[in-house]
């Protein structure tokens, strides 16, 4: 499939997703979205890739939903296009894991899409904000809502409110990022992570992606519920098998299910 503001790599077993439009900072233009949802929706279905990358370039992530393609939009058109669309969620829905590898600028649309990631390794370079405010609109896919499940009431307040930047390390402070490396060293990083991911059983990080995420969904109870009967689910599982029986005979596991 060819791409025109994206391009896709394979490492072994890993998805990368480059956003790929330098001259706007990869500002998130319906393109954009459609086919960073394309590709995700390709890796998902193909059974040689277990976990999937997300990033942009040296300068941005992402600086947001592309301001110029909203400039002239009204309410009825917002509404009638459900906007933002269902093309913003596949990334959000998808089963497989992914890792969001940032540097420079996640701005706006850019940090939710980060965030639709199940966590993000940030280059040191990497500054978050939901800027919205400074152009008199609030976030609208999701920084609202999974920046204050990330960060807290107090932290989501104040970047929505004052629409100011957030760096790499009071990022990773305050639950945003889960680890900070030298710009450098980002993209060997993630991709070691995500090798390391994809070369676990599918079905289990599958599983253990949907069980933590379960944790922003409900309530304590029943999200422990859940994951004790995923868990008893892994037990129907050749690759659990395997996996102990690898650990009691001193052995690398060879999984099945990859
Ligand atoms: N949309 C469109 N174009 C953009 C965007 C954007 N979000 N951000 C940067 N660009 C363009 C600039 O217009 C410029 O293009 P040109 O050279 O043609 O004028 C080019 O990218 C380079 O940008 P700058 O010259 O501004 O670069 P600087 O290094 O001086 O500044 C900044 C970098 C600070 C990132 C600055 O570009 C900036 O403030 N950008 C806008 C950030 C912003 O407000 N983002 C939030 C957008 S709203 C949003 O995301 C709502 C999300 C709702 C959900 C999604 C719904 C679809």
């Amino acid at each position: 499939m060819t791409y025109e503001y994206i391009a896709v790599e394979r490492h072994d077993r890993v998805g990368l997703i480059k956003l790929d439009r330098p001259e706007a900072l990869n500002a998130l233009c319906v393109g954009l979205i459609d086919e960073l949802g394309r590709a995700v929706s390709e890796f998902e279905a193909d059974d040689t890739i277990g976990c999937m990358v997300v990033t942009g370039s040296e300068k941005a992530f992402a600086a947001g939903a592309d301001i110029k393609e909203m400039v002239g939009k009204d309410f009825q058109a917002a509404y009638r296009e459900d906007f933002i669309t269902d093309d913003w969620e596949v990334l959000a829905k998808t089963r497989k894991p992914v890792i969001a590898a940032v540097a420079g600028y996640a701005l706006g649309g850019g940090c939710e899409v980060a965030m639709m990631c199940d966590f993000i390794i940030a280059a040191d370079t990497a500054k978050f904000g939901q800027p919205e405010i400074t152009i008199g609109t609030i976030p609208g896919a999701g920084g609202t809502q999974r920046l204050t499940h990330l960060i807290g009431k107090a932290k989501a307040m104040d970047m929505c409110l004052t629409g100011r930047m957030m760096d790499a390390e009071e990022a990773e402070r305050s639950g945003l990022v889960s680890r900070v490396v030298p710009a450098a060293e980002l993209m060997d990083e993630v991709l070691a992570a995500a090798k390391k991911i994809a070369g676990f059983s599918l079905p289990v990080t599958m599983i253990a992606k949907e069980s933590v995420d379960r944790a922003y969904e409900t309530t304590l109870s029943e999200g422990l519920r859940f994951e004790r009967r995923v868990f008893h689910s892994t037990f129907a599982l050749e690759d659990r098998r395997e996996g102990m029986t690898a650990f009691v005979e001193k052995r690398k596991p060879d999984w099945k299910h990859r």
